[in-house]
């Protein structure tokens, strides 16, 4: 057994493939600014995902800043404070407000009949979160925006693979972003990936992670530098050619975990997955509920005693942050303090055997 074991550890592949690609970009002396293993990169995403093209950036993080300037949002913006920092901060540095909508206690994202009390005459638009890849009520979303001509943006930084009514997940709402971070079930290092499906819409993100450069003298807009490496690039091609094992695998664990911890009173295992929805098994989210013998902070602590590194994702919810100084104390997310107070993700990734979930689970038992 490795120890510590923690929440996650990056998936790499042979270090002889990924050499082979590095002496290509040695060769090409060739490395970043839309590359020849970057180009191979986005069409084999685009494959993958059946969609015509994609957007791939530097991290999840520019890939939503990007998405709310290209969509020219103003005023407030209704979305979760259960969420990683980035999606709320995304917001928040383009000079917009959030305005916090409470979870559903079930699926863990946006509650959706909350969604229009929110709105006002400075709305425009919705970002949401397909929490540990499950993905939000899309449908009642697109209704509601379209109800009072919002835009849509879903942060899917989760939801790599994940599909609904038989497409991509990243192909809903005007903008979808992934995050290809280290973290996460598919990553390329650092990386991330916009895809809209106005394919205008798209060659605007693809300006603005380029300082908005058309061509040598024609400049259109005051974008940043967003692009992804050729370094980047070569990680993400070999990771992605092995994505559907790596949801199989992580599927296998998903189920050892499942199976151990079952009938454990007061420990429940978040599984919200849509019937019309595939699941990649990103993370494994569980809630410490008040019937369990300590509470969800001392069995963090207690695990950590045995080498077991978990994660409170997510907690505190964004609308707490130091940094937010009590700016969003009204917002009313009962139901997102209550869970938030109650996460705890246990490790999860590809790699992980079958002994440490094992251990992991005894000592989830013994902390009871
Ligand atoms: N939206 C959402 C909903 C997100 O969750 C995220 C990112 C974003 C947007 C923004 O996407 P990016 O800009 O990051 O692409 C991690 C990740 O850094 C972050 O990408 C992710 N969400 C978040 C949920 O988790 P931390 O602060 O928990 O990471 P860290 O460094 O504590 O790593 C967690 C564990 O992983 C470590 O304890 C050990 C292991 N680890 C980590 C790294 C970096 C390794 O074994 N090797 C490694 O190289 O945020």
């Amino acid at each position: 057994m490795e120890y510590p074991i923690f929440v996650t550890r990056p998936y790499l592949p042979p270090k002889e493939e990924y050499d082979r690609l590095t002496d290509e970009i040695w060769n090409n002396r060739w490395l970043t600014n839309q590359g020849a293993v970057l180009q191979r990169f986005e069409a084999a995403l685009a494959d993958y995902l059946e969609v015509p093209q994609v957007s791939t950036v530097v991290n999840g993080h520019m890939a939503l800043d990007i998405a709310i300037k290209a969509l020219e949002l103003t005023g407030e913006v209704i979305t979760t404070p259960f969420t990683f920092a980035s999606t709320t901060h995304a917001i928040v540095q383009n000079g917009l407000t959030p305005v916090f909508c409470d979870i559903d206690e079930h699926t863990l994202t946006m509650d959706v009949s909350k969604i229009e009390a929110l709105i006002t005459e400075r709305t425009s638009a919705i970002l949401a979160v397909h929490v540990y890849g499950h993905p939000c009520d899309m449908q009642a979303i697109e209704n509601i925006a379209q109800k009072h001509g919002l835009k849509v943006i879903y942060d899917a930084a989760h939801a790599f693979g994940v599909r609904v009514d038989g497409k991509s997940i990243v192909t809903y709402g005007d903008i979808s972003i992934f995050s290809f971070h280290a973290t996460k079930l598919f990553h390329s290092v650092e990386g991330g990936m916009l895809y809209a499906r106005d394919p205008e819409l798209l060659r605007k993100c693809n300006l603005l992670r380029n300082y908005g450069i058309e061509n040598e003298i024609l400049v259109s807009s005051p974008g940043g530098n967003a692009k992804m490496s050729e370094f980047h690039a070569a990680m993400g091609l070999l990771v992605l050619k092995r994505i559907d094992e790596l949801i199989e695998e992580r599927r296998t664990i998903t189920q050892r975990y499942r199976e151990n911890l079952k009938d454990l009173p007061g420990l429940l295992l978040c599984d919200s997955t849509a019937p019309n929805a595939s699941y990649n098994y990103a993370y494994m989210p569980s809630r410490i509920l008040p019937e369990f013998p300590v509470d969800r902070d001392e069995l963090y602590e207690s695990l950590k005693e045995s080498g077991i590194y978990t994660r409170r994702y997510f907690y505190p919810l964004t609308s707490d942050f130091a940094c937010y100084e009590n700016k969003f104390a009204n917002a009313q997310v009962s139901v997102a303090k209550m869970v938030a107070s109650q996460i705890l993700a246990l490790p999860i990734y590809n790699g992980l055997t079958s002994e440490e979930v094992d251990y992991i689970c005894q000592c989830i038992r013994r902390s009871g």
